[in-house]
């Protein structure tokens, strides 16, 4: 059975005053069955780390290079962040692939460092709205499925984000029928490449303007199994009801 994960992604939001709605999060979690992870930014990946020490949650990284360590200015290490504490890094979230350019080879390679770490590789994929209104949402999903996935995931060290990229951030969300389409697809493309087994394993999350609002409703599409938060992560106040909710 898949334990629920409700995700938060902080992006480039948050000083240090910001740990204390994590801090919030923590205190009033509200559903020990859901496992819950924030991906704050890496400035305060450690600090994040030290406030949820002790309690079920998880603190993860937003990127990172596909190497370990060397001459790379201003990246950051699967290994780095989990030497400050983190068990989870998000890749080739859009406005990586966007931002600077990422390849669905690129994230292939962060994902692949990262479960060479021992952590868990949130990978996100996602149409834009030019795509969906072409009909080519499921190819496109297809595609960078087969480019962002390495071959060597497990069911324990993959989580997959379907974020269409139009729905990130805006206020609007596909239908629940176009978010079960995409699910159901999800699933049936890793049913076929991994096996039942690792695939009835693998964590699909929904995101794009994920709210308290309309995390009820979401929750409830088959295949659903949670999902990556950004602006309703950064108060308790609007991720605790979504932790609820699943
Ligand atoms: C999509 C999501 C978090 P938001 O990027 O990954 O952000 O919930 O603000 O649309």
């Amino acid at each position: 059975m898949r334990r629920k994960l409700a995700a938060g992604n902080w992006k480039m939001n948050g000083v240090k005053a910001q740990l204390a709605e994590l801090d919030n999060i923590r205190k009033t979690h509200p559903n020990p069955a859901v496992d819950v992870l924030i991906c704050p930014p890496a400035t305060l990946l450690s600090d994040a780390v030290k406030t949820v020490s002790g309690y079920p949650m998880m603190i993860g990284g937003q990127d990172c290079h596909t190497a370990n360590s060397g001459a790379h200015t201003g990246d950051i290490s699967a290994d780095m962040i989990k030497d400050a504490g983190g068990t989870a890094v998000i890749v080739g979230h859009s406005e990586r692939r966007e931002d600077h350019g990422e390849s669905d080879a690129q994230i292939c390679a962060k994902a692949t460092t990262v479960m060479e770490n021992g952590l868990i590789a949130v990978v996100c994929i996602g149409e834009s709205l030019a795509q969906r209104e072409a009909g080519e949402t499921l190819s496109v999903i297809g595609a960078q499925l087969a480019g962002s996935v390495p071959d060597t995931a497990s069911a324990a060290q993959l989580v997959i984000a379907y974020e269409p990229i139009w729905a990130i951030g805006t206020g609007l969300i596909p239908t629940l029928e176009q978010i079960a389409e995409v699910h159901d697809f999800m699933r049936e493309n890793m049913i076929q490449r991994f096996g039942t087994d690792t695939a009835n394993g693998i964590r699909l999350l929904y995101g794009g303007s994920v709210k308290p609002g309309n995390a009820t409703e979401i929750f409830a599409v088959s295949n659903v199994d949670g999902a990556l938060v950004g602006g309703a992560s950064l108060t308790a106040a609007d991720f605790c009801p979504i932790i609820a909710a699943l």
